[in-house]
């Protein structure tokens, strides 16, 4: 099935012709809107006239992460604040997130999207849809719960935590689709294991699956566990939240609902276009958002552009699965963590050396972060025989850690010089997880 068959099956002439409008509307938007765009456009000596057609989308800046940082909270917000009807964050690269707000024709927007994607994924109004991804300020509860109200489907939202009690849920009512993390699936399906629940006890049949790379193997294992088909979904809080792309059932790449998010593949060296089938970093410009329009944002996401028809009938551009970043994010347990972040947090505390090192892995299917941190010389002399005192640290360093990465980590405290010193660029992070 189809949702919109207008939007998601139009020619490819159509839709370039339909871009092109869109882009010189939402550029002459932020000219008008977004000093921080007006100021760009004018040093570059571009006028919202300058941009007829899509074509044009290479003359017009790019916007980065660290743009969105420098015009923290509100800077790039092209809506008065009276438009706005909801805000949310993703993790920033140091202490402050990065903050989201959406006019009501935006979550529109992303409900119609979603919709095509659980529709897509073959769930509709006689589903009972489980929505396990958290609820807050992370957009994929939310989001996903908007879509699979649109659809009619009945929604539990679920969110995160409480694995057994949701696990009986799913067996109880029959719960038919799931959203959540593939990682949090497969954690799912080890507890039911545990608690003698059987695939024929559920009745399990669709996984809206993403905000974290997953690979073909983990797929298939999931699938075998839960008794279900699993499809990918993408997205990014920046752009939107989940559903920028999409799978269907040919899956072979993740459809792109190019009417709203215009995608580009850059060389993140040189910056140049590449072309359909290389590999480099994913580019969005937002076609029709109101609250936060962005032009070429650099999602620092690897991957490469496929062209031409799907067997499913939809006519829009694909992208390959994630591949790796262009910068040092990570994601752990469905949440953004830079390394920087960590760094913020160092620089506060006056015990502990600027030197750190986040060690990631996967234990049970749950991954699990430590920091590892030096302590200064002096406060190692003065403390080495109060075990309370180190005790203490640890713990305010934990809570820090815990209200700016918004993900609990444990925390080692090392003597001073013990944190291995690399030779050349200098390594923070160690990855024991096999992702790829
Ligand atoms: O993760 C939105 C989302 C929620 C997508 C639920 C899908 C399902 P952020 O927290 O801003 O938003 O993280 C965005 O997560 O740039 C990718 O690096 C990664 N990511 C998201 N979906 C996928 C996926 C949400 N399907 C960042 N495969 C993105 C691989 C993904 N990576």
């Amino acid at each position: 099935m189809i949702w919109n068959p207008t939007k998601e099956c139009m020619s490819r002439d159509q839709m370039r012709e339909l871009q092109g409008k869109r882009l010189h509307k939402i550029v002459e938007y932020v000219y008008h809107n977004v000093p921080f765009y007006r100021e760009k456009l004018q040093q570059m000596d571009l006028t919202p006239e300058d941009i007829t057609s899509i074509d044009d989308i290479v003359k017009l800046p790019f916007t980065t992460k660290k743009d969105l940082r420098d015009n923290y909270p509100f800077g790039l917000q092209a809506a008065p604040a009276s438009e706005i009807i909801r805000i949310h964050a993703s993790s920033g690269t140091t202490g402050n997130p990065t903050i989201v707000g959406y006019t009501r024709k935006d979550i529109g927007v992303w409900s119609e999207c979603m919709a095509r994607s659980l529709t897509a994924f073959g769930a509709g109004r006689d589903d009972i849809f489980s929505v396990a991804y958290g609820y807050g300020l992370f957009t994929g509860g939310l989001g996903a719960h908007n879509g699979v109200e649109k659809i009619g489907a009945a929604v539990v939202p679920a969110s995160t935590g409480n694995t057994e009690k949701h696990a009986r849920l799913i067996r109880d009512l029959g719960i038919t689709c799931i959203a959540c993390t593939p990682s949090y699936a497969l954690y799912l399906a080890e507890t039911m294991e545990k608690m003698g629940i059987t695939k024929d006890q559920i009745k399990l049949r669709v996984g809206a699956f993403g905000a974290e790379p997953w690979t073909e193997a983990m797929r298939q294992e999931i699938q075998q566990r839960l008794g279900l088909k699993g499809y990918n979904i993408y997205g990014l809080s920046e752009i939107m939240g989940p559903s920028v792309s999409y799978e269907c059932d040919a899956q072979n790449g993740s459809h792109i609902n190019e009417d709203h998010f215009f995608p580009e593949i850059i060389d993140p060296a040189t910056l140049e276009p590449l072309p359909y089938g290389q590999t480099g970093e994913l580019v969005f410009t937002t076609l029709t958002k109101e609250g936060m329009p962005l032009l070429r944002y650099r999602t620092r996401d690897l991957c490469s552009l496929i062209d031409g028809p799907c067997d499913c009938g939809r006519t829009s551009v694909r992208m390959t699965a994630i591949e790796g970043r262009s910068d040092d994010m990570l994601i752990i347990r469905g949440i953004n963590v830079f390394p920087s972040q960590v760094e913020s947090v160092v620089l506060t505390m006056e015990e502990i050396a600027p030197r750190y090192m986040l060690v990631v892995d996967r234990v049970n299917n749950l991954d699990t972060l430590m920091v590892q941190v030096e302590l200064r010389q002096e406060y190692f002399n003065a403390t080495m025989d109060t075990p309370a005192a180190i005790e203490e640290l640890s713990k305010k360093l934990a809570a820090k850690l815990k209200s700016v990465l918004s993900i609990a980590a444990k925390v080692q405290l090392k003597a001073p010089g013990t944190i291995e010193r690399s030779q050349g660029k200098s390594t923070r992070v160690i990855d024991n997880r096999k992702l790829k």
